[in-house]
């Protein structure tokens, strides 16, 4: 049975400019981006909250590693064990004070995600992370442990009821019914409050909260936001390339990744948009989820530029591509290992760990907005949502889920922030960390579209705008002149895809000095194998993701993918990926948003 797809070819692009976000305030300190984000929540935004994270620790043991307590037993290796007795030993806690989380033994590595605890009750954020080898030695060690200088009673003296209503109340949206926890909060003062912890939406605005309420004051104290946002602009489009652009593929799926395919779950096989990795609906998340059908399972509807994007042929295309490029990037991050024990999205996990039921949904021309996107990350077992919107500024109108760029970028905000912490959405929350967010996200959309050996200056919307500079600041390049951004840059910005732009360009870079020496895979989108400078690229890219600690820094996100490769490639490329960090400024001695371009001895 043939299953065909129409597609847009990824490089032709409608064009994507994220600009602000909801955020004008200025911030006071350079510190202030690697352990908060100011947001601005409730109704008519009203109410300015500095959520806070407490200053993550992070230490690599390059390619030989150190031996954990328990090692010295001669047992059988244990992660859970191990992982709780090495955070013990290291920050002198005793055994009730750590609880863990969530593991999973990847390829190159294994993680464990530990969580403090008091009275048997979890911190929030405060977190540790700690990656063995494949030989049982300690790799890394990350940790947001808190000394807090006083901890309230972990008995509530507020009712769930009441904490949900001031919940609402503060944030202007409804409970979702997602079972509420409680949960310690390590506070800014260094004094810890007991929370409620209650999921908080809003169809309207898109908001996604888990709101943390004080359960003996009964007031919202902070909150995780789960929703990446974006601006996107669409500028008039050449309709001859776009129509050009389609292409008919037949059987895309990758069985690996997908064993069943796109359109199946394992028990129930449809011919709509509708899979075991995502469901793609027009209409919005609210008011229904009916896929879109096809005719058997030929999804080939060619776009008809010059009529609105609400005509039949239009949905259908627009329905087919987003639910195409969200498979496709399940299926190539997968085989990067982002897999169902490293907390993806699918609804059937096939016995393979982590928590199902959590299949992308993907609202096209979703009824709640116009000129924008935006995907949110709840945690492993919740589905992470997609919503693309129509564009108002030509006409007809334009579809956002025509473009793959925006596609490519909303997705991977669901990679990033399920890999980072353990799965639960809550680690990629103050500026710095928020603002590589963004970066990962513009560097997968980068990574997919070199299509050969030279690393070519990427821009964004390139073909639409018809601009050199494209829509971004600068082009991604391996020219500090034509993009001079470095890590002293992050200390002169405040929004976090302007933040976002510094570490993409640094990635870019990694990418270009990796393909320089170890040349191009052309088939690297579906072979992860082989030692391709592409490919070993997306391999550390993703390696290092459950390596770096809870709300990373670009020192420590730095040093994971150093890390990442040691695991991996018995640090093979140590000095390639020194020399790339400090060509930017992220050199050995890089601290506090200040460039050095030191490289260890011996690069
Ligand atoms: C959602 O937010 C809008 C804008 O702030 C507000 O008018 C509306 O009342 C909110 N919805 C709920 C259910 O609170
Ligand atoms: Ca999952
Ligand atoms: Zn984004």
């Amino acid at each position: 049975m043939a299953f065909s797809f129409v597609k847009l070819l990824a490089s032709v692009s409608l064009a994507l400019l994220c600009t602000s976000g909801a955020v004008a305030a200025p911030w006071p300190s350079s510190i202030s981006h690697e352990t908060k984000r100011t947001r601005i929540v409730g109704r008519d935004a009203t109410l300015k909250l500095d959520t806070f994270h407490p200053a993550s620790t992070f230490e690599t043991f390059g390619v030989d590693g150190l031996d954990h307590p328990l090692a010295a037993r001669g047992d059988e290796f244990d992660l859970p064990d191990a992982a709780l007795s090495f955070v013990q030993t290291k920050l002198d806690v005793s055994q009730d004070a750590v609880t863990l989380k969530s593991s999973f033994v990847g390829e190159a590595a294994q993680h464990a995600f530990v969580k403090q605890q008091h009275d048997g009750v979890a911190f929030a954020n405060a977190v540790a992370n700690v990656a063995f080898n494949m030989d049982g030695k300690v790799a890394s060690f990350g940790s947001s442990f808190v000394a807090p200088s006083t901890i309230p009673s972990s008995t509530p003296s507020v009712s769930l009821e009441d904490a949900i209503s001031t919940a609402e109340q503060t944030l202007s949206g409804t409970f979702n019914s997602h079972t509420p926890t409680l949960e310690f909060l390590a506070l800014e003062d260094g004094s810890a409050a007991l929370t409620h912890v209650i999921q908080i939406q809003n169809d309207t605005t898109g908001d996604w909260f888990e709101a943390f309420v004080d359960a003996h004051e009964n007031k919202v104290l902070s909150v995780t936001d789960f929703v990446s946002r974006a601006s996107f602009r669409v500028l008039p489009i050449d309709e001859e390339i776009l129509t050009e652009g389609f292409q008919t593929l037949t059987d895309p799926a990758d069985t690996t990744a997908s064993p069943d395919a796109w359109n199946s779950d394992g028990t129930t096989t449809t011919t709509t948009t509708a899979g075991n990795n995502a469901i793609a609906f027009k209409t919005s998340q609210t008011t229904g989820t009916t896929s879109q059908s096809s005719s058997g399972l030929n999804f080939i509807y060619v776009q008809d530029a010059t009529t609105a994007p609400t005509t039949a042929v239009n949905v259908h295309a627009a329905t087919t591509n987003a639910f195409y490029v969200v498979n496709t990037i399940h299926d190539v991050s997968y085989k990067y290992g982002f897999t169902e024990s490293a907390f993806n999205f699918q609804n059937n996990n096939f016995g393979k760990g982590g928590s199902g039921n959590d299949r992308v949904t993907i609202s096209v021309q979703d009824a709640a907005g116009t000129n924008n996107a935006d995907f949110a990350t709840p945690a492993d077992g919740q589905s992470g949502r997609m919503r693309m919107f129509l564009w108002t500024e030509t006409s007809p109108q334009r579809d956002g889920a025509l473009e793959n760029d925006i596609v490519s970028h909303e997705n991977t905000h669901g990679i990033t922030n399920r890999m980072t912490g353990g799965g639960t959405g809550r680690c990629l929350q103050t500026t710095e960390a928020g603002g590589m967010g963004e970066g990962w996200s513009d560097t997968m959309a980068n990574w997919l579209e070199q299509d050969g050996p030279t690393i070519q200056d990427y821009v964004l919307g390139q073909y639409v705008t018809n601009d050199p500079a494209g829509i971004r600041t600068h082009p991604y390049s391996t020219s500090s002149t034509t993009n001079p951004l470095n890590y002293a840059s992050v200390g002169t910005l405040n929004e976090v895809h302007n933040i976002g732009e510094v570490w993409a360009n640094m990635l870019h870079n990694v990418l270009a000095s990796l393909v320089n020496a170890h040349g191009f895979s052309s088939t690297a989108r579906t072979d992860p194998t082989g030692n391709a400078g592409n490919t070993i690229f997306l391999h550390l890219m993703i390696d290092a993701l459950p390596l770096q600690p809870c709300n990373p820094t670009f020192l420590t996100a730095r040093d994971a993918i150093i890390q990442a490769d040691a695991n991996r490639f018995a640090g093979a490329n140590k000095c390639i990926l020194w020399n790339a960090f400090a060509s930017r400024g992220l050199g050995v001695n890089a601290a506090n948003h200040r460039n050095d371009a030191t490289v260890p001895a011996g690069c």
